[in-house]
């Protein structure tokens, strides 16, 4: 059975086609720094928001078409796979994500659920055994159930934790047999709504223990997908405990963990932490701790988390400098955990708002390739700080001087002159190549 038969296979037609089913920017072939934009940018289609989201909002009804639900239960589950592996084929995918119950419905116990994640998990192998696009990372969904109300791995309830370790357990077997490349652990409600009644530190060194417990396991099994923790500060909690990779990674550390996970950071998950997206990626990076991206962004004047697909080029030349000054992401990904919006709801859309994220990334990596060929932020940086290159400041950073002798230096000085930071100058230069990278194609 097909599901989109009046789309074709999505093509590269350059900055001039007119057909909104085409590639104007996403060439997966082309180099850019000697890599093809395929292997740099590892697109993943989010299983969850593209074949399982209904699009209904707390104030209204679903209103995505969507061929395949017209099925119930198992019936359903398995036209999605069908689905999704057209899909991924036509938006030519190198890679999808998905949790647990995205794929598979839950049962009335934990060994019927196992059951039912065995049946599509051998499905989707076969599938994947004719397809080019693999498993970028999977997950477990430990927190939409009613069970998980007051947590998971930081639940205050014995029970939960252990049923949650269960999940994770069945997760880290679904992702060995389809051979993921990362392991996700984004926790939804692992934080508290209020200390009135929150043993914050016991919930925190229980989370430390799942972490370890999560790595023990995949180690037995043999599992090396990286692992990944992904912060956000709120939503569904007041207050999560990775609010953002600083926290994530103070928390890693205390518990010696920093060698285990690294991190997925989200676009959205960023601005509602109060940092741009590049905080969050360039945090990560200094500290080697970039892992894989949740492609996304969140609406400028809304509050929460919208994950619309990214369109907004100066934050993707942005966050594409950083992962191209990292190396590239290793094994991670660009994951589009975006949905349509509500009243996008044809399946179509789905093709539309694919092809405008990829084309926003393409655009943002070939602009940031010339930023870093030409050292435009580079030769900022080296001239803003040059006075660390020499005298007093090249002392400081080789740890060669005591407040003595900064005391002494500073008694010296007559003036103090600083240099202004050009900044309107470099948000004109960015906006230049930004304008000036496809002009003329
Ligand atoms: C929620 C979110 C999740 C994770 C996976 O905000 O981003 O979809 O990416 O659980
Ligand atoms: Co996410």
């Amino acid at each position: 059975m097909t599901y989109f038969n009046n789309i074709n296979r999505i093509q590269y037609e350059g900055p001039k086609s007119n057909n909104p089913l085409a590639f104007k920017f996403y060439n997966p072939e082309e180099k850019v720094g000697g890599k093809t934009m395929e292997e740099i940018l590892r697109f993943g289609v989010a299983y969850w928001h593209t074949f399982t989201e209904d699009l209904s909002d707390p104030f209204g009804a679903g209103t995505a078409i969507r061929p395949w639900d017209k099925y119930q239960g198992m019936d359903r589950a398995k036209a999605r796979v069908e689905a999704a592996f057209e899909f991924f084929e036509k938006i030519n995918a190198p890679f999808f994500a998905f949790h647990d119950v995205d794929i598979a419905p839950e049962g009335d116990t934990l060994a019927e659920s196992n059951k039912n994640l065995d049946t599509i998990v051998a499905m989707i192998k076969e599938y994947m055994k004719d397809s080019k696009t693999k498993l970028l990372w999977n997950t477990v969904n430990n927190f939409s159930h009613p069970r998980f109300v007051h947590g998971a791995g930081s639940s205050s309830n014995a029970d939960v934790f252990a049923y949650a370790a269960a999940k994770v357990k069945k997760g880290l077997e679904v992702g060995k047999e389809l051979g993921a490349e990362n392991y996700v652990f984004w926790g939804g409600r692992e934080g508290y709504e209020t200390l009135l009644n929150t043993d914050m530190k016991l919930e925190m060194d229980n989370l430390g223990r799942f972490f370890h417990m999560a790595n023990d396991y995949a180690k037995e099994i043999g599992f090396d997908a990286q692992f990944l923790i992904e912060p956000k500060p709120k939503e569904p909690t007041s207050h999560q405990y990775d609010f953002d990779v600083a926290s994530g990674y103070a928390f890693l550390q205390h518990y010696g963990l920093e060698d285990v996970l690294k991190f997925n950071i989200e676009a959205n998950h960023a601005t509602l932490a109060g940092h741009t997206f590049e905080h969050e990626l360039h945090y990560a990076r200094i500290h080697n701790m970039l892992g894989s991206v949740d492609a996304n962004q969140g609406h400028p004047l809304l509050g929460w988390d919208t994950d619309e697909f990214p369109t907004d080029l100066h934050t993707t030349v942005l966050a594409m400098y950083e992962i191209l000054k990292n190396g590239g992401l290793g094994r991670g990904g660009l994951n589009f955990d975006a949905k349509v919006r509500r009243g996008s709801f044809t399946p179509e859309d789905l093709f539309h708002a694919h092809i405008a994220g990829m084309d926003s990334f393409a655009v943002g990596l070939k602009v940031a390739q010339r930023l870093i060929d030409d050292r435009v932020l580079e030769d900022v940086l080296e001239d803003r700080y040059a006075s660390f290159k020499e005298g007093i400041g090249l002392d400081i950073v080789e740890g060669n001087t005591d407040f003595h002798k900064l005391e002494e230096h500073a008694l010296g000085l007559t003036e103090i002159s600083n240099k202004s930071g050009k900044l309107e100058r470099i948000k004109a230069t960015i906006n230049q190549y930004l304008l000036t990278t496809f002009a003329g194609k």
